[in-house]
C-alpha cells in the first residue's frame, strides 16, 4: 500500500503528492514546518508542536488558513490513514504559489499545507548504546537578528552547512556556536551537558529552537529534583563535561561521548544521561494524543 500524503485538502498517493515549482517554499524556503513522532498510536506533544508551528508562522507573517484544531485533526487523520503504530510526521506550511520574485505579497494568498506520515528514521542503534562523536562547526549559528533560530522555517541551510562539516569529518552531528563563541544547539538537536551532577543547557536567549524534547528533559529534571540550569557556556565546558547528550524529536535522546578530538569523561554514556533517556522513553509512551 502506498502511503497517503495530505496536500492542500486531499489525501494523495505518494506519486500524486505534488506541489507547484512556483511554490515559495521551494523557491525561497519561505515557510515553516514541524517534525513530530508517534509511539504506539500516540502523538507525542501534538499541542506543543502545533503551537510552535503557529508561532513560527506568526514570526514570518504567514497566516495559516486553518485553525489549530482543524490542523491537528488533519495530522491525526493522516497518521491513522497510514495505519502506522510508530510514525515520524512532517507538517509543512509554505507561503504558497507565487511568481519568480520573492515578494510574498505576490503569492496567491493560499499557503500550501502538507502532512507526511512515514516510518521513523533514527541513528543506528549502536550510537544510542555507545554514544555519538560530534564536532564543533565552524559555521556560525544564524544570529537572532538575521533569522531567529527559534523559528522552525524551511530555510535550514545554516544547519545543513554545519551538517556537511560534520559529515566531512566523519561525524554525525555538529555543535553550532554564536558570534561570541557560546554554544547554541546542534543542527537538528538541542544540547545538554552535565558537570558535578548539575545539568546545563543553553538558554533560549542565545538563539535556539525551543525543542519539545528539550522541554521534556527540563520537566524530568524538575520532577526528579535534579538541578538544571539554563546557562550560556562555551566549548571548553563541553570538552570538560562529565556527560553530554542531545535531544530532538527524530533522535530522541542520544549520548555524546566525543567532541572534536576530546573524549567526554570516560568516552561512554554516563549514568544521568541513561536516566534521562529512560524517562524520556517512558514519557513518550504514556503521554500523547491517540489516533
Ligand atoms: N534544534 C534544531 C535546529 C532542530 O531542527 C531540535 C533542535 C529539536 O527540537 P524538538 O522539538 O524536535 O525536540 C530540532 C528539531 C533531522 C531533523 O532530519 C531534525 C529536526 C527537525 C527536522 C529534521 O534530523 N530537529
Amino acid at each position: 500500500m502506498s502511503i497517503k500524503i495530505y496536500v492542500n485538502g486531499k489525501y494523495c498517493d505518494k506519486q500524486e503528492a505534488k506541489i507547484s515549482v512556483f511554490d515559495h517554499g521551494l523557491l525561497y524556503g519561505d515557510g515553516v514546518f514541524e517534525g513530530m513522532r508517534s509511539y504506539s498510536r500516540l502523538i507525542f506533544r501534538l499541542k506543543e508542536h502545533i503551537d510552535r508551528l503557529y508561532e513560527s508562522a506568526r514570526a514570518i507573517k504567514l497566516q495559516i488558513p486553518v485553525g489549530k484544531r482543524v490542523l491537528a485533526g488533519i495530522v491525526l487523520k493522516t497518521v491513522a490513514l497510514n495505519d502506522l503504530e510508530n510514525a515520524y510526521i512532517r507538517l509543512v506550511v509554505t507561503r504558497g504559489v507565487g511568481d519568480l520574485g520573492l515578494d510574498p505579497r505576490k503569492c496567491s494568498g493560499r499557503p500550501s499545507i502538507i502532512v507526511i506520515a512515514d516510518k521513523i528514521m533514527l541513528y543506528p542503534e549502536k550510537y544510542y548504546k555507545q554514544g555519538l562523536a560530534i564536532i564543533i562547526a565552524r559555521t556560525q549559528q544564524n544570529s537572532i537578528r538575521a533569522l531567529n533560530p527559534a523559528i522552525k522555517s524551511l530555510n535550514y541551510l545554516n544547519n545543513i552547512m554545519a551538517k556537511i562539516e560534520a559529515a566531512n569529518s566523519g561525524r554525525e552531528e555538529a555543535i553550532m556556536l554564536d558570534a561570541k563563541g557560546y554554544v547554541t544547539e546542534c543542527t537538528g538537536d538541542n544540547i545538554f551537558i552535565i558537570k558535578n551532577s548539575v545539568v546545563y543547557t543553553p538558554p533560549l536567549s542565545v538563539g535556539i529552537l525551543k525543542g519539545v524534547t528539550r522541554d521534556a528533559v527540563i520537566e524530568i529534571a524538575r520532577k526528579r529534583k535534579i538541578m538544571l540550569k539554563e546557562r550560556n557556556f562555551k566549548c571548553e565546558k563541553v570538552y570538560s563535561a562529565d556527560e553530554c547528550f542531545l535531544t530532538g524529536t527524530a533522535a530522541e535522546l542520544i549520548p555524546v561521548v566525543k567532541v572534536d578530538s576530546k573524549k567526554i569523561a570516560f568516552g561512554r554514556p554516563g549514568p544521568m544521561t541513561l536516566l534521562f533517556s529512560q524517562e524520556c522513553h517512558r514519557m513518550a509512551r504514556v503521554d500523547g494524543v491517540r489516533y
